[in-house]
């Protein structure tokens, strides 16, 4: 069988799984939110690397399918967690949305059902996109960046550095988080030139009054570095790996 037809079964089946990593406030230390991320366990092929299954997602268009159960399974994991908690907790998830996904489907309205399927508020829940769903077409991911923010979902570019940017666009669309590529952040500390590049970015998003959360960080030192450096949030090994749902639960409430 193929990769894509084991995809397409597991999907059916339910055998898809979002594993969710911390995003730090860099000052306080404090968890406000995580990152949904996708793993696939096959009983032959083993854990599939998710940039090997999104691929052929994207590739053979269930990547539709895909995108809309990580959405409902975001959504529906924050609904779990306050019911577990017994009220709303104050962290988010982010999900990640794929350009061949944004460039097809109407995924506003994909967002607004599992949103409302949950009865979670858009608020909590942050699409992270790449610069490259806008290069794509610029009026398309305009249109849905709007809609997205009358549903009051936060939206994060993800990867920031690596593609792109038409930095007008940045000013004129409403992004509210710039995700600084991990290529920058983690060799920073030696790499005086992709040190300049972070405090560019870390400028720039002063200037244009976004939010910014460095991704990669495996250091104690490097957390201390961007922290100094004015860096809000932090994404990476040094805080937490990736996790299922429930440890991601246990490992907020132990220490919000
Ligand atoms: O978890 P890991 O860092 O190995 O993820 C590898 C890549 O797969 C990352 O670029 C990540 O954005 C992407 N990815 C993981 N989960 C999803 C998902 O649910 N949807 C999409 N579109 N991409 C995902
Ligand atoms: O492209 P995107 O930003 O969505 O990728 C997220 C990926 O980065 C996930 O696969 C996640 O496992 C990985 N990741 C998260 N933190 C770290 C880190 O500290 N170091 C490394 N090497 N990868 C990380
Ligand atoms: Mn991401
Ligand atoms: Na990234």
């Amino acid at each position: 069988f193929s990769i894509e037809s084991r995809l397409r079964t597991a999907l059916a089946q339910g055998d898809l799984t979002l594993a969710y990593q911390p995003l730090i406030q860099l000052q306080t230390g404090e968890i406000t939110g995580f990152e949904a991320l996708a793993r696939w366990n096959d009983p032959d092929l083993g854990n599939v690397s998710p940039c090997e299954f999104i691929a052929v997602a994207e590739e053979s268009g269930l990547i539709t399918p895909l995108g809309r159960w990580a959405a409902y399974e975001a959504a529906q994991a924050l609904s779990r967690w306050d019911a577990k908690f017994g009220q709303a907790l104050p962290v988010g998830i982010n999900v990640n949305l794929s350009p061949i996904q944004m460039a097809r489907d109407d995924v506003a309205s994909m967002f607004e059902e599992a949103l409302r399927y949950s009865g979670v508020s858009g608020k909590r829940l942050t699409v992270e996109l790449t610069e490259s769903a806008i290069i794509a077409d610029p009026d398309k991911a305009r249109k849905l960046l709007v809609a997205l923010k009358d549903l009051q979902m936060p939206i994060a570019m993800d990867d920031f550095g690596t593609g792109y940017s038409n930095l007008a666009s940045l000013h004129s669309l409403p992004i509210d988080i710039l995700k600084i590529d991990r290529s920058f952040v983690s060799t920073m500390l030696e790499d005086k030139d992709k040190q300049a590049i972070v405090r560019t970015i870390l400028s720039l998003a002063e200037s244009l009054n976004l939010h910014v959360t460095a991704e990669g960080i495996e250091t104690q030192e490097l957390a201390h570095a961007l922290q100094s450096m004015g860096c809000g949030h932090g994404q990476g090994f040094y805080f937490a790996r990736p996790m299922p749902e429930n440890e991601a639960f246990d490992y907020w409430r132990a220490r919000w």
